[in-house]
């Protein structure tokens, strides 16, 4: 009796643990082909299928001079940051492997741009000078913020790339534009989440493209240093001085000057930046402060706590006016000329 007590005892046992196995292991295959297909999914996003290997460079675009860590071809330029994000000059990097890495990602590149009273009238210049060199062979979305729909200039633009024009109202105060920026970019974004593989470049109007303007730029933080004052000391720089501001920097803080006519990088860091200084400069503005360059001294606080990942160099906004420095080899966006007291509602 006890005898076969046992034996039924450990038959249960024995298919217990034959079920638990077997769940087990459903489980586990199931979770690993999982695994596998979303891999390949990821895989299949970033790299080009070549038989049965996956390549991040097309064969035919691993044809190049040999690179090498101890002789650069920049020698007379700093091309790394102390938090180690690269500093983009010319000759630091191969613009053919980059487009190769690039151009199969199917990305977009979005850039906005604002065009608010009359500085609709450098937005001919900057369209054109776009097609020439910005991104060019890629996906890009032009948003225009304008007052003056009607004076968007016809630009004939590539397959692949369009302009979109928004209305905003007409500023009283220059200021007022400025304050706006940082709320438009964030709401420009906010419609294109959750795609999170594009990438986007807030840009001046009052500028024209000059040289190429491409994939070298991307990264997930991308600051441009400011063409009048990456040589200087940073006792010089222009930075928010009023402990009262949010857009403070102390005398011993900052790395460069960067501009608030460009910056960029994946969506959503620049929705990150765009609603951060957007938030200080309204709460500064209930207090009755205003930043001594507006949102430039907010973007300023905002990426020396936050670090970019990529700087570029003056090479991307230059000023018409200023002689070329010996180690800016190209000049590839650069601001035009003006006179604020024509084109500034309250200059
Ligand atoms: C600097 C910055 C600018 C901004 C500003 C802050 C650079 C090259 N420029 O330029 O980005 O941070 O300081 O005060 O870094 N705009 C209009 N209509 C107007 C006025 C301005 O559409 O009536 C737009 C336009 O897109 C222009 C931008 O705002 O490009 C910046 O204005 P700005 O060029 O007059 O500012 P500026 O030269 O002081």
């Amino acid at each position: 009796m006890i005898h076969l007590i046992n034996v039924k005892s450990l038959t249960a046992v024995l298919v217990i643990l034959g079920v638990l196995f077997l769940y087990s292991f459903l489980s586990y295959s199931r979770t690993s082909h999982q695994q596998n297909i979303t891999a390949e999914n990821r895989l299949s996003a970033d790299v080009v299928a070549v038989g049965n290997e996956f390549h991040l460079v097309a064969p035919e675009h691993l044809q190049y001079e040999q690179p090498s860590i101890v002789q650069g071809s920049r020698i007379d330029v700093v091309a790394v940051t102390p938090w180690l994000a690269p500093i983009v000059w010319e000759g630091t990097f191969n613009p053919v492997l980059l487009d190769s890495i690039y151009k199969p990602k199917n990305i977009t590149i979005i850039a906005t741009v604002f065009a608010v009273g009359k500085y609709i009238m450098f937005l001919k210049r900057f369209l054109e000078t776009a097609e020439q060199h910005f991104f060019v062979g890629f996906k890009v979305h032009i948003y225009v913020f304008t007052d003056r729909p009607n004076e968007v200039p016809p630009v004939t633009m590539a397959s692949g790339r369009r302009l979109i024009v928004r209305l905003v109202p007409t500023a009283k105060r220059w200021q007022e534009i400025s304050a706006r920026r940082m709320e438009l970019i964030q709401m420009v974004i906010e419609e294109q989440l959750p795609n999170n593989r594009n990438y986007i470049f807030c840009l001046d109007v009052d500028s024209q493209f000059h040289g190429r303007w491409g994939s070298e730029s991307l990264g997930g933080l991308v600051a441009v240093t400011h063409p009048g004052y990456y040589r200087d000391p940073r006792s010089k720089f222009p930075y928010e001085r009023r402990p009262s501001s949010r857009a403070y920097l102390a005398p011993r803080e900052g790395d460069f000057y960067y501009c608030g006519g460009a910056f960029g990088g994946l969506l959503q860091e620049v929705h990150h930046l765009a609603k951060t200084c957007r938030h200080n400069f309204e709460a500064d503005a209930q207090e009755g402060i205003e930043a001594a360059w507006q949102e430039e001294s907010h973007l300023n606080r905002y990426m020396w706590i936050n670090k970019p990942s990529k700087v570029l160099s003056p090479e991307y906004l230059w000023q018409d006016f200023k002689p070329r420095n010996p180690e800016v080899h190209i000049v590839r966006f650069s601001g035009v000329v003006k006179n604020y007291a024509d084109i500034r509602p309250n200059a």
